[in-house]
């Protein structure tokens, strides 16, 4: 058994839809846990205007009864609030009116490539699904898995470390309660003044019409050693959760824990040196590799970095090509957002989610959530895990 999930839905369209199987029956979820993922994504300074349309909540379609799930696939649908205004544009059935072209790609979306590979003449035709809306799904999906991690001991918590040009002091030991203002912070940053120095970069790159990308980092806290596996490529967690967390549009890196940093230090600074004391059991007193060891957990918190690059639609413009007339001509000019950084942190945590609940679901199996339990209890009794 593991956890899978997919999205269907473009930005502008009727609603997205998000699919998830695996869960195991019997897990009780949390509605309002599941609602505050969906406006947690809607946060942070710098969105655009669409945001004021858009206010997202999660209808379950399947799956779940009485606020338990059943074993079966989970469906749920976000609408578009938005999609009464581009009913022309964008009705999944032919309408009576002109609907305009779009023949201008930006650089940096995935415009050109998607209309030379698809064969489409309007760019409207890819970048509706190559929106980062998308990701709306992707968090109730995430939320869900998050509340399987939950209900095994596991939380996971993201901020933002970098806008643009301001990065936030290196913080190594957090823990999940050094989380708990995150969100009240208008960038999602944990210190106060980094949080003011972010908005006012924010802004002054605003009225320069430039948009900015920037980092930030999820954690995960109370995962057991040896999720995921060190026998096959595929099996390998680390892989896994790069795989998922580059997916996450505008997502040009990923690190985990001091992944970049050790590249430039002797061994004898970079790795974890292993203790076992009886009443602690096994530990270490560094977490360079961020938990992850082999391609599996070393029960350390788990330690992910990403990098966004800045928005790739620009208020003014960057050079392009009319895609019928193949003459020189401006990128297309969009409502848009300055930056997503705050709100991809939140979309990091539920990639880290599904890939963390899927790697518990294939270790544990279990078709009823007690099945999960108790396989979970007898793995930690059998390693002589303490925590
Ligand atoms: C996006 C462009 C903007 C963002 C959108 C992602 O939308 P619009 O083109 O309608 O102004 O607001 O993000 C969301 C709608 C969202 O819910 O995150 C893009 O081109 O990726």
């Amino acid at each position: 058994m593991t956890l899978r999930f997919t999205t269907a839905g473009e930005s502008h369209g009727p609603g997205l839809v998000a699919i998830v199987e695996g869960l195991p029956a019997g897990l009780e979820l949390d509605r309002e846990a599941l609602d505050r993922d969906m406006a947690r994504r809607q946060l942070g300074h710098g969105r655009g205007g669409r945001m004021k349309i858009e206010s997202d909540s999660v209808d379950i379609r399947s799956g779940v009864r009485h606020g338990r799930t059943l074993g079966t696939p989970v469906a749920v649908l976000v609408e578009n609030r938005d999609y009464p205004n581009w009913d022309e544009r964008m009705n999944p059935w032919p309408v009576d009116a002109e609907v305009e072209e779009s023949h201008l790609p930006r650089p940096g979306h995935a415009d050109l490539a998607g209309l030379l590979k698809f064969g489409h003449t309007d760019v409207r035709n890819v970048l509706e699904r190559a929106s980062a809306r998308e990701t709306a799904a992707r968090v109730a999906a995430g939320s869900l898995a998050k509340g399987f991690l939950d209900a095994v001991g596991v939380s996971i918590h993201s901020h933002v470390t970098r806008i643009g040009s301001v990065s936030a002091p290196a913080a190594d030991d957090l823990g999940p309660d050094d989380f708990e203002g995150v969100d009240d912070s208008a960038v999602r940053a944990l210190d106060a003044d980094v949080s003011g120095l972010m908005v006012e970069e924010i802004d002054r790159l605003r009225k320069e019409n430039e948009s900015l990308g920037g980092m930030f980092e999820v954690r995960a806290f109370g995962l057991v050693p040896g999720i995921g596996s060190m026998t096959s490529w595929s099996e390998k967690l680390d892989g896994r959760l790069a795989q998922a967390v580059c997916s996450i549009q505008s997502v040009k890196g990923v690190s985990l824990g001091e992944g970049w940093e050790v590249a430039g230090r002797p061994g004898s600074e970079a790795h974890e040196e292993i203790f076992f004391l009886e009443e602690k059991g096994w530990f270490r007193e560094t977490n360079r590799a961020g938990g992850l060891e082999g391609g599996m957990t070393n029960g350390e918190p788990l330690v992910v970095h990403a990098a966004i690059k800045p928005i790739s639609t620009l208020t003014k413009p960057l050079r392009s090509v009319d895609t019928e007339t193949k003459e020189p001509a401006e990128a297309m000019r969009e409502r848009t957002d300055s930056t997503v950084v705050p709100a991809a942190a939140v979309v990091g945590e539920a990639m880290v989610a599904l890939v963390l609940a899927g790697a518990y679901r294939e270790k544990f199996g279990g078709d009823h959530f007690d099945d999960v339990c108790a396989a979970l209890a007898a793995y930690k009794e059998r390693i002589g895990w303490r925590r």
